[in-house]
């Protein structure tokens, strides 16, 4: 018999908890555990922690967050970590480890709230897999296997951020970052790598085409495909890098028409949304998932981000561009969106927020999936009207001090009179 120690964070809280006799019966239940037993309480916990129930809390008004992060490395199947074979695992050890979960496309789907995750392995490695709900806050369970995603060119090294969509040429689109090693990297430097940004369509998230990556002058990140022909080509929101990206040259999300997603090629590349100086989005922005379409306007998600002592830091804000013409802002709401808290500081890469999904129901409802340090997922809901209110009358950052002074006693005086 194979016998181990096993005894969890819960069970320490719970025993806490619980009467001396109670504890002490559970103790010697969890403390001695057979293959079997072990395999019990495994499937247990993962179970509970899937269908835990979560909460909305009550916030500013513009959105609500949720008590849970809806997705986790932990809620990755047992069978993708474990070998269950008792003759080949007899200590029932994971074999393959899945530290996070995070940075999901999403899209409406047959009904059911479904995310395309970033699933992140233990050897730092990630991979796209799919998790769905059927209410969008809770119960996500990832499908039995992750995509395998076909390769273009030479193999990538890795592939993450999938952002999605649903083109009104009827296929899904999913555009994704693919990284390689620098070639011409000096030797000893490994970190430098070449970014491109991939393409791969489907019809059923299951089966994937994968395109030529975008052929553009630069390198790419956070490309995204919007969801309608403007002019008669497809258009994509960019985020041309290097040369472009150094401080002070003005860069920021790009927009560029293609006349196929078969062979997409970035001839010319307009700066939509700038970055600017002393603002949430100094460093470098980038376009989060498609924008969702509202009679007043398009409807932008997307992520600023600043230098500080601790690091970057990652914010989501919010912007409008016209019905008519989409490369046209209209509404630029100050400063950030959200912003990390609690718990949501800390992860791999702290002081992250990261969004490139959201769903937006027929009712108006909006689910916003975002991941925090780079490490686990999580919803806020609110609805079309909201978010528009939020852009349409959130004045524009002025810039200086003074003029945010004068924003606030505007407000001070109407609410005083
Ligand atoms: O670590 C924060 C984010 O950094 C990159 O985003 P960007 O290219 O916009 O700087 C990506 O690696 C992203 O996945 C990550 O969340």
């Amino acid at each position: 018999m194979n016998c181990q120690i096993c005894i969890c964070q819960t069970q320490v809280d719970d025993l806490i908890l619980y009467t001396p006799k109670k504890a002490l019966t559970l103790l010697i239940n969890f403390i001695i555990m057979t293959f079997e037993k072990r395999l019990e309480w495994l499937k247990a916990e993962h179970e509970a922690l899937i269908t835990r129930k979560n909460e909305a809390i009550e916030g500013n008004g513009v959105y609500e967050r949720y008590r849970f992060p809806i997705l986790t490395g932990d809620h990755a199947p047992l069978f993708w970590r474990y070998d269950m074979n008792k003759e080949t695992n007899p200590y029932l050890m994971e074999r393959f480890g899945i530290h996070a979960a995070f940075n999901s496309g999403a899209i409406k789907w047959n009904g059911k709230y479904v995310l395309v995750v970033r699933v992140e392995g233990a050897d730092r490695k990630s991979f796209f897999a799919v998790a769905e709900s059927p209410n969008g806050v809770d119960n996500f369970r990832f499908w039995d296997r992750p995509i395998t995603m076909p390769e273009y060119g030479e193999p990538a090294t890795n592939v993450y951020d999938m952002r999605l969509t649903a083109h009104e040429d009827g296929w899904i689109y999913g555009i994704f970052c693919v990284e390689r090693k620098d070639p011409d990297a000096p030797a000893g430097d490994l970190s430098s790598a070449v970014a491109a940004a991939g393409i791969a369509r489907t019809k059923d998230l299951v089966n994937w085409e994968r395109l030529p990556d975008l052929e553009s002058k630069s390198q790419q990140r956070n490309v995204v495909l919007h969801p309608e022909f403007v002019d008669g080509k497809y258009a994509l929101y960019t985020r041309p890098q290097d040369g472009f990206i150094d401080a002070g040259s003005g860069g920021g999300i790009g927009w560029a028409l293609v006349d196929s997603m078969e062979h997409a090629v970035v001839t010319e590349e307009k700066i939509i949304n700038q970055r600017f100086y002393h603002t949430i989005k100094e460093v470098k922005n980038g376009e989060g998932p498609h924008p969702i379409k509202t009679d007043k306007g398009w409807l932008h998600l997307a992520h600023g981000v600043r230098g500080c002592a601790s690091g970057l830091r990652y914010v989501l804000y919010m912007y409008m561009t016209s019905l008519e013409d989409p490369t046209k802002v209209i509404a630029d709401p100050a400063g950030f969106f959200m912003v990390p808290e609690g718990e949501e500081y800390i992860g791999d890469v702290m002081n992250v927020l990261f969004s490139n999904g959201w769903i937006a129901d027929e009712d108006g409802k909006v689910f916003i999936y975002y991941a925090s340090s780079d490490t686990r997922m999580h919803v806020a809901t609110s609805t079309v009207d909201r978010l528009v209110d939020y852009c349409m009358n959130t004045e524009p950052d002025a810039l200086t001090t003074g003029e945010s002074v004068k924003r606030l006693n505007r407000l001070i005086d109407k609410n005083l009179k």
